[in-house]
This record gives C-alpha cells, structure tokens and sequence, in this order.
C-alpha cells in the first residue's frame, strides 16, 4: 500500500483554471516563456520544487522563536548544531539560497583559471558559477542515464572510470574538485548508490582532491540507497545520509529543496582553512558569518526543515507521490526518464515530439502547450537551458530534451496530479501540429529564465 499524507492540512491556498483565451493571452505576455508568467495565472504549478514546498506547524512556530541577532544569534547556533549532527561538517556558512553558497565556494577551490570542476552532472547555477570562478564544468554521469527507457537503480551515479581516466589525463594540478550531485536534477532526479559515492571519494583522496556534495536533494537520495541498495534496508536515512558526508568534504545546499523552507541555503565543511576562505567572499556578497543573508527566522525554521525532512514516513510518501504522477503518464504513452526520480518527472520529449529539432527547443514548445491546454506550467531542461558554448558562442546540444514536472513538497494532492495526466491526454492527439520554437530576445547567461520566443 502507498504511504498516505502523513500529515493533515491546516491552512489552504484558493487556485483556479482561468479561461483558456486568458491563458493564451498569458503566453502571449510572457513571450511564451512560462517563467515569465504570473503564478495566479497558473492552475497548477510544477514549475519547480525549490522553494515551493509547505512548511510544518513545527516551523510556523519556529519562526516567532528566531532570533534576530546581527552576529552569533542563537538561531544560527542552532542550525548549526543540526547540519553538524546530519554531515559531521563543523564549519557552517548559511547563504540566501544554493547559488550563494557557489558563489563563495568555487572562486575558493578554483586556483587557476582553465581548471576543471568534475562531477556526476552538474546543475545549470553550478556550471554558471564555475564558469563565473573561471573554471571548467565536466559531467561524467553513467552512460546509462543518457538512455530514458533503461531501469536502472542508480542513473545518477559518476562513472568512475571515465572520472579517474580524466584526472590522469589532464593531471591532478588542473583539477579543482570533485562535485557529486545528489539526487541528479539534470539526469532525472535520478539518485547516487553508496557504491559510487564510496569510490569516487577514493579517488578524490588518492589524488587530494576536494569531493563537495550538491546536497540539495540529498535526503531523498539517502531514501533510494536505502530503498534499492543491498545493506542499507536497516538503516534510517540519517544514518545513510551521516555515511555519504563521512566520504566527503563539504557540500552546498539549496535548502529549499530538502531543508523544506521557501529561502535559504548552505555551505558546510570538514576542513576549517576552506571555510574561512569561502567565508572570506560571504561577508561581503551575502551577510556575516551566521546569518549569510538570512533572517533569525529563517534560520530557525531551517534547522527544523532538515530534521523533518529525514523523517521515513515522510520521505516514503514523498517519493510514492513523485511516482504516482509517472505511473499516470506511463499508462497513457507519455515517455519518460525511467525509473521516476526523486523530486519529479522528466518527459522524455525527444521521444514524444521527434519532429522538433534540438535547436527548435522542442521541451520548450511542450511546456508552453502543457500551459495552454491545462494550465499546469512544467520546465524545460534542454538544449535551451544548456545554452552556448562559452567559448565559441555555439548552441550546446543537450543530451536530453526534458519537460520536467517538479513536485512541491506537501502541496498537492494526487487528484491534482491526475489533472496533469488528463492534460497530457489531450495533447496526445493534437502533437504532431506542435511547431518548433525560436528567441525573439537571447540574453547571454542563464537565458532560460529570461528569453522571449516565438513559434518556428
Ligand atoms: C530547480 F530553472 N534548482 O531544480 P538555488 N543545485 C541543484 C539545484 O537543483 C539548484 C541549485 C543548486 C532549482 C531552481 C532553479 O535555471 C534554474 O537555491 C542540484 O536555486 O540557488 C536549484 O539552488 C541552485 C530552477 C535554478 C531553474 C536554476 O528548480
């Protein structure tokens, strides 16, 4: 039986599905980029997970507790002993969101313009910000996540042995760090095995290179280990979780994903000479040493975020509902990433729309129908979401071309989730007539979130 809600609900939201003209005309506005779309306009918005998700009555009730201390406030001390509990990383940066902790972490390890950052697949704001820090981003996921119709267990891992061939074939002196995402937003939300983690920090401490944790996702990936994982059934996720930090050395945290709060973020690390140079460049771009742009509240309210956040029932529920929603499109012929991921689904639209060619961002079209259709607004991630080769002005080609429909957490019920399959089923048979898309405005970095298009 699927694990119910373990929670009831105390406070609601009014939406509503405005008339389809209003919504062709919202796209119109938006110059069909569902990012610039007012969110009263969409019915149900699988936008993203990131700050969406619903806090508890737990850390409604912190907030009234926090305290707002320009320096050394109670609420980043408690925070502090939190993330150390979860990590073992005594050395604790709170930053306003997971950008915030890249940016004052990558300028630290990258020494030497041209320096790669290596990892499983990193997200678009990690490649920006080691772009940014002069460093180059490398993704060497398994082959096997490339594949959408392959059921593996663990579609994000790092395939260590192109990652060790790499290291010996530029030299250990042109590495920065080791970057491991968990879960893999870019592949899926598809999780790490232990395995994996476990060998690429062998190879990272072989060479004396930095292994840093994206830990956005990370306790939903401690629930696939224990889940799919031989040895781990018997464990709880924090004991998965305290494992995977054991073989690192620091992470960066969204924690608007799993920390369950609508703002915040973090870098924490093992090694106190790392956290005071990252520290050095957070003073000045986000906010003292203990409070990183954040309000006492926040701060307050994050600590009880991430301890929930661990909890099995949780996090069974959680996963089962990102499941559900892919089951339903699975039934009706929607391809997609397989297994389900960790925080949502990913349509596989070079599958479902073969006639748009990459540059034609055909997820961009999909998402921008899924709109009209249904009102529910998804995300591209693309080719467009990729974006130009730095160097030589290009368009990338992404491996995938992704509708990702990403699940807040705590917010929607399955009935509303059926509401997207129904829309997708009306697609179905009108998807061939879907045009490809061009920009009408480009901007040059993270262009997705700002473009304006229009029909090929
Ligand atoms: C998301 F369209 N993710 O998935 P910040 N690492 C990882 C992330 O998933 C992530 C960040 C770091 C978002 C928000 C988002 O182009 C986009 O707190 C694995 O957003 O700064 C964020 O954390 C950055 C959506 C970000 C986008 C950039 O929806």
């Amino acid at each position: 039986m699927r694990q119910p809600e373990p929670f009831k609900i105390k406070m609601v939201e009014p939406i509503r599905l405005i008339p389809r003209e209003q919504r062709e005309a919202a796209l119109r506005g938006a110059g069909y980029n569902v990012f610039m779309l007012r969110s009263e306009d969409v019915y149900i918005d699988l936008l993203t997970d990131s700050g969406t998700g619903a806090m508890s009555d737990r850390q409604w009730g912190g907030l009234m507790q926090g305290d707002e201390a320009y320096a050394g406030s109670r609420s980043y001390h408690r925070l502090r002993e939190v993330v150390e509990s979860i990590t073992g990383y005594p050395h604790v940066l709170p930053t306003h969101q997971g950008r915030g902790a890249e940016k004052v972490l990558f300028p630290v390890l990258i020494r030497k313009p041209g320096q790669y950052v290596l990892g499983n697949m990193h997200f678009d704001t990690t490649r920006a910000h080691i772009q940014l820090a002069k460093g180059r981003p490398v993704d060497l996921v398994v082959d096997e996540a490339f594949d959408t119709s392959v059921d593996a267990p663990f579609k994000g891992d790092m395939d260590t042995g192109k990652l060790e061939a790499f290291i010996r074939e530029k030299g250990r002196e042109q590495i920065a760090a080791i970057v491991m995402t968990v879960t893999c937003n870019s592949a899926g939300g598809q999780p790490v095995s232990m395995a994996s983690i476990r060998e690429t920090s062998r190879i990272a401490r072989a060479h004396g290179i930095p292994l840093i944790f994206d830990a956005a996702r990370y306790a939903e990936n401690a629930y696939f280990i224990q889940q799919r994982e031989p040895g781990y059934r018997d464990k709880t996720p924090l004991e998965i979780a305290r494992e995977m930090y054991s073989y690192g050395d620091g992470l960066t945290m969204s924690a608007k994903k799993d920390g369950l709060v609508n703002i915040g973020g973090l870098a924490a690390f093992r090694d106190e000479e790392l956290a005071r140079q990252a520290g050095g460049f957070l003073v000045p771009y986000e906010g003292f040493l203990t409070y990183g742009g954040l309000a006492g509240r926040d701060l307050e309210a994050l600590a009880i975020g991430l301890e929930e956040a661990l909890d099995p029932d949780y996090l069974r529920y959680r996963i089962e509902q990102v499941r559900y929603l892919g089951e339903g499109l699975r039934e009706i012929g929607v391809p997609i990433q397989q297994p389900v991921g960790g925080h949502a689904v990913f349509v596989d639209v070079k599958r479902f729309l073969p006639h748009i060619p990459p540059h034609q961002f055909p997820a961009q079209s999909l998402t921008v129908e899924l709109y009209r259709e249904g009102g529910v607004r998804g995300v591209e991630v693309g080719s467009l979401m990729m974006g130009r080769d730095p160097e030589t002005g290009e368009q990338l080609e992404s491996p995938f071309e992704f509708l990702r429909l990403a699940i807040p957490r705590r917010v929607y019920t399955d009935r509303h989730l059926d509401v997207v399959v129904e829309a997708f089923g009306a697609l179905e048979g009108r998807k061939d007539a879907i045009r490809g898309m061009r920009f009408t405005y480009e901007p040059e970095i993270l262009r997705h979130f700002t473009a304006r298009f229009d029909w090929v």
